[in-house]
């Protein structure tokens, strides 16, 4: 059982993976891609992930690609330290988590990341050099579009950061249903692994505002704590450890 993980260290999808891969134990070949290099365009790439995005996932010649999808897969054939529920119930509750995660923090937490991290290098490049790099993402071109080379406006950072604020204020909720300290209740589920990056990356940009929710301060203590974390989130798997740029941009904003 051969596992190679086609991924980036930063990459918070990656993360999700590398996290499960980790607590279960699980030994993989690991393979790095630049993507402000566009590896992930490359032709070789684009025949195992026609998203043009990591991660993506070969077991033994299977390819399988989508953080949530390969989550639920490894869940399915590692099924020791499983991150899910077996009550259909509470299952289907997880993957409606997973789904409301993806739409949510996870997608608004590309536009601090972008406009703090990623908008030096595009500013950097020519009109014509920044459009054809756009226009050959298969999946966010228009994202990158949107963006420009003068970063989201003031508007669009706003509304990400409130569509963040209200996914945390959602976490509490849930995790004042189930009992916690998990989403879902006392055991870990896919579900918190899902969410888990989008709270690194915050925490790393020094915009944390879940200090005054406990139930969620007390989630990413925990989460934050186990096993899995220290594996997954090796040195360069921080974005103030990749862009030298960012640790003064961050204390401007402190
Ligand atoms: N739905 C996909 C999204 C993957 C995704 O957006 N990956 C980002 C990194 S977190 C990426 O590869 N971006 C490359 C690009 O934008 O060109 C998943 O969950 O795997």
């Amino acid at each position: 059982m051969a596992y190679r993980l086609y991924n980036a260290p930063q990459s918070t999808c990656s993360q999700r993976v590398r996290f499960v891969l980790n607590a279960k134990g699980l030994p993989f070949e690991e393979i790095k891609l630049n993507l402000l290099e566009g590896d992930q365009l490359k032709p070789d790439y684009l025949k195992l992930n026609p998203n043009g995005v990591v991660p993506t996932l070969d077991h033994d010649g299977a390819i399988v690609t989508d953080s949530t999808v390969i989550t639920e897969y490894l869940d399915e054939v590692e099924p020791d330290a499983s991150f899910t529920p077996e009550d259909p119930v509470v299952r289907a509750r997880m993957r409606t988590l997973m789904h409301f995660i993806d739409e949510m923090p996870a997608a608004a937490v590309r536009v601090p990341t972008f406009n703090l991290a990623f908008l030096p290098k595009f500013q950097a490049m020519s009109r014509d050099d920044f459009v054809a790099m756009a226009e050959s993402k298969p999946l966010r071109r228009e994202f990158m579009l949107a963006m420009g080379q003068t970063g989201f406006p003031k508007e669009e950072m706003d509304a990400a950061l409130g569509r963040l604020r209200r996914s945390w204020e959602r976490m509490d909720t849930e995790i004042g249903k189930s009992g916690g300290p998990w989403l879902l209740g006392k055991d870990i589920s896919l579900a918190d692994v899902t969410v888990m990056p989008a709270l690194v990356r915050m925490h790393d940009l020094n915009m944390a505002d879940w200090r005054d929710l406990p139930r969620v301060a007390t989630w990413f203590d925990n989460i934050r704590a186990h096993k899995a974390f220290a594996p997954t989130y090796y040195h360069g798997s921080l974005l103030s450890e990749r862009f030298p740029h960012l640790k003064a941009t961050i204390a401007k904003s402190a």
